[in-house]
């Protein structure tokens, strides 16, 4: 980076775009004109990688969610020039953080999958993978959260108020996407995926929906204003708004048509392009490209490629099916049944009959390939793509995808032996495991730059940052106690960062030399947020029953967001609120432990809490977690975990080991005996301490708001509401488990460096769970292809 170039830059553009000079610019025109030079400077470079590409195979993934959080920091830590910037702002005046900050996160995505597709793209470039991102260009992303009254509202998320500089509108690779009653043009914005070293630069294609004409002129004169600019606003719908939903299907027509756009406007652009790189022999589709479908959201490019192939190209349906059974694989994020995607046939028959038809057609050859294998029609059932009025997209894309994975081991068995078992005996040799990972740049060098500084320091140069398992070697100073202070040291100044910023944001006073147990993920019974909240009420009456209990101070925090139409979620959510009310307010007690429900969690909020981190909860009911990947970031920043065996969480101890965690609870097979007769009221009335925390729901010690939502909450946990089975996650038979274990943290907190020691190995053996292997993985072993020089 040529830093006096980048500034002349900026002072040319503060003139063109503000209309001023670069001494007269806000904090936010300052982040647009230092953007736009970096981008400038970076066009070369993405060109060439581009080039370089086009002699080998490429994967595509295709994902409704990207959940990318700000741009310019990571891209700085990526172009190794973080220091140089920082060094021109400041002759400019301006700190580079403050610059960072005025930044919008892009949330255009709602939690693990969204995240995770964001690491892939990090990891893609870093490892020189041609791999190209699809997506949509969401107007409005992951709505803000604030709290209100003591609960839960939301705000639409405006992110791009302050412009776009780090994607480039590319109007000549427009497509034309068609619906049964409307045609409407996706035009490709492009953003760059910066490779860590600057060499490679990726490519993440947006597309956004814009309509054929602008205003029917005719209704306009006519004036007819409002229905003039109808077909604007329809079009225009489609990549409005992200659906916040992040685990219950629910059917809805324009989530349908997103997802349609989608794969439409991405399957053409695959197409067209390989048409002009080798012309249309059709039969060598699958050796230049595969396609990942992240999650069963995209699957409907199944359908699009064949009736591409078939309509647009004159291709036998058996030929376009073959290919298509080459070319895509799928990853599956979730067991919960409410988010399997299953759309009704009728919406489909609106929307794309012809897309319908081809599914039917689909179904067809997969009945006979069943009968032929002598299945009955009952045991075809579960393995059917339309039954009782619905398509079901999970099987889709196991039929035809010549792939499939989990996201952790323990995922991946469930997937064989349960979930998807009726799969698994007709295609054992689709089947693959594909634990997550998270990309250590924006996890470590970047959100924790001092810990960053400390490993290079101590491994001689930045070469682990590329690989990971480089930080095995830092095993070698476990009994090193210089290092082990330095490392606690670095914990308290990020703690003292973090408190900081809570003070500012939340207006909450939280202190640096507490015991931080963080809890941070979208909000689901199934994450248990509310074991938590009873462990911490227990904790309180615990506390004002004997204020000379034995623990050392603690703060508790949590972050997350609920689905606006999830009742039970943020009644949780006002739980947590009340409980804090109480604690905080309380003077003795608030001298021993706080609690904390940061607003608007998001992750550029996750990188101020990730390295502040003492404990991490990862608490899910065993085999309901996929994978989790907060658990790794938070490992990698040094906090040990408190959690189940569920998801990636048992692969974390494997490799940091069962005495450097707590681990608690019921294991899958646990609950699997259990299920059938399960009586959490059982728990309860054997529990006096249980009993204790469940009563203050509904006998006024905390407050709802008149909602009447804790008793519901109540209710749920004991009696079961509507047709649903009482305390379906198992946080009454976990509590005591919860309770024992949490005092064991207390125990080894008391001795610095055993909890320094705990700290190291988690960060020494996080090295696996880096985004680099797992994309490796995915090229060596779903898409066959290779990193290009
Ligand atoms: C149809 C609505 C809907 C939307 C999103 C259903 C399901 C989803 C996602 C599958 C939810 C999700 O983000 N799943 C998470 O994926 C992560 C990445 O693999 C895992 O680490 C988490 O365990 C899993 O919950």
């Amino acid at each position: 980076m040529e830093k006096q170039c980048i500034k002349e830059y900026m002072e040319m553009y503060s003139k063109i775009a503000y209309g001023k000079n670069l001494k007269y610019a806000t904090k936010p025109e300052i982040w647009g004109a230092l953007s736009t030079a970096l981008m400038s400077q970076i066009v070369d470079k993405w060109h060439d990688t581009r080039k370089a590409y086009k002699a080998h195979k490429a994967a595509y993934y295709l994902s409704a969610e990207y959940l990318m959080g700000r741009a310019l920091g990571n891209n700085l830590i990526n172009l190794q020039a973080y220091d140089e910037i920082a060094e021109l702002l400041k002759e400019l005046g301006v700190n580079v953080n403050e610059i960072e900050e005025v930044e919008e996160d892009a949330a255009l995505g709602n939690g693990g999958l969204g995240r995770l597709a964001a690491c892939f793209m990090d990891s893609s470039a870093t490892m020189h993978l041609p791999v190209q991102g699809y997506g949509l260009r969401y107007r409005n992303g992951l709505f803000k959260q604030y709290f209100k009254d003591g609960g839960q509202l939301e705000e639409a998320d405006e992110w791009l108020g302050y412009g776009d500089p780090w994607s480039i509108r590319k109007d000549d690779y427009t497509v034309e996407v068609k619906f049964q009653d409307m045609t409407v043009k996706a035009i490709p914005y492009d953003v760059p995926i910066i490779g860590y070293g600057g060499e490679i630069i990726n490519t993440l294609r947006l597309w956004q929906a814009e309509p054929l004409c602008e205003f029917n002129f005719n209704l306009f004169n006519n004036q007819e204003y409002d229905k003039a600019l109808e077909e604007k606003n329809r079009t225009e719908d489609i990549t409005r708004v992200l659906y916040p939903n992040d685990s219950n299907d629910q059917g809805k027509l324009l989530r349908l048509k997103q997802q349609y756009f989608l794969v439409s406007a991405s399957m053409q652009d695959i197409v067209r392009d390989f048409k002009k790189h080798h012309g249309n022999v059709w039969g060598d589709f699958a050796k230049w490209h595969a396609i990942q479908l992240n999650d069963t959201h995209p699957v409907l490019a199944i359908p699009e490629l064949i009736r591409i192939l078939v309509d647009e190209e004159g291709e036998e349906f058996d030929k376009a099916l073959d290919i298509a059974r080459t070319t895509f694989a799928y990853t599956n994020h979730t067991i919960l049944q409410e988010a399997l995607e299953k759309w009704d046939i009728r919406l489909m028959e609106i929307l794309f009959p012809r897309i319908l038809q081809i599914i039917k057609a689909i179904d067809e050859r997969l009945q006979t390939e069943l009968g032929h294998k002598g299945y009955t029609m009952e045991k075809m059932n579960p393995c059917l793509i339309l039954k009782d009025g619905k398509v079901h997209m999970a099987n889709l894309a196991i039929y035809v995808g010549f792939a499939l994975n989990g996201v952790a081991k323990l995922h991946t068995e469930i997937l064989k032996e349960t979930e998807l078992h009726h799969w698994y005996t007709l295609y054992p040799y689709k089947f693959q495991n594909k634990t997550n990972g998270i990309t250590p740049r924006r996890w470590l060098v970047l959100a924790n730059r001092e810990l960053a500084h400390l490993i290079t320091n101590r491994l001689g140069n930045e070469s682990w940052a590329m690989d990971l398992t480089k930080l095995k070697q830092l095993t070698k100073y476990i009994e090193d106690e210089g290092f082990l202070e330095e490392l606690m040291a670095i914990k308290h100044e990020k703690k003292v960062q973090l408190a900081h910023y809570i003070e500012e944001k939340e207006g909450i006073t939280i202190d640096p030399d507490s015991l931080f147990d963080i809890q941070v993920k979208r909000l689901h019974e199934y994450k248990r947020q509310h074991l938590n909240a009873l462990y911490i009420l227990d904790l309180y009456f615990r506390l004002k029953e004997n204020p000379e209990l034995d623990i050392p101070k603690v703060t508790f925090i949590f972050g997350a967001k609920a689905f606006p139409g999830y009742y039970r979620a943020k009644s949780i959510i006002r739980l947590i609120l009340a409980i804090a009310d109480l604690i905080n307010k309380d003077e003795g007690v608030s001298k021993k432990m706080k609690v904390v429900f940061v607003s608007n969690y998001n992750v550029s909020y996750a990188q101020k809490l990730v390295p502040a981190a003492d404990l991490s909860k990862q608490i899910s009911t065993a085999g309901k977690e996929a994978s989790g990947t907060g658990n790794m970031k938070l490992m990698l920043n040094g906090a040990p975990t408190f959690g189940t065996y569920d998801g990636a969480n048992v692969e974390i101890v494997g490799e940091s080991g069962e005495e450097n965690n707590f681990i608690f609870g019921l294991r899958v097979e646990d609950i699997e005996k259990l299920q059938n007769n399960y009586n959490p009221r059982a728990y309860y009335e054997q529990n006096p301490d249980l009993k204790r925390v469940l009563d203050a729901l509904v006998d006024g010690t905390l407050n709802d708001g008149g909602t009447g939502c804790f008793r519901e909450l109540y209710d749920s946990l004991l009696n079961g509401v509507n047709w649903d089975r009482a305390d379906q996650y198992y946080v009454l038979a976990d509590f005591k488990a919860f309770k024992e274990e949490q005092e064991k943290v207390f125990e080894a907190y008391k001795n610095k460096k055993k909890w320094a020691q705990m700290s190291l190995m988690n960060i020494a053996n996080s090295g696996v769970f880096s985004s680099d292997r797992t994309i490796m993985q995915y090229a060596n072993e779903i898409w066959g292809i290779n990193p290009v020089e």
